[in-house]
């Protein structure tokens, strides 16, 4: 199955960095859908959680030099 996480996104200031953070979560294993929104500072990924954790999610957007947090 998979699940949704919503995450907040800090340090996003074009749409170029919204591009960057879709593909670096589109290109992780066991993401299946992933939408940023600049307005917002949201992310929306759907993923399966046998294959990835919200933790490492959150990890990826860091590790890329944005500030992200899961939205409860
Ligand atoms: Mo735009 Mo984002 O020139 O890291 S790509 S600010």
């Amino acid at each position: 199955g998979t699940l949704v996480g919503q995450f907040t996104i800090g340090g996003m200031t074009c749409a170029a960095c919204v591009n960057s953070v879709e593909g670096i979560l589109r290109n992780l294993p066991g993401v299946k859908r992933a939408v940023v929104a600049l307005a917002t500072s949201l992310g929306e990924v759907e993923y399966d959680p046998t294959v990835i954790s919200r933790d490492d999610i959150v990890n990826a957007i860091e590790d890329a030099g944005f500030e992200a947090s899961l939205v409860q």
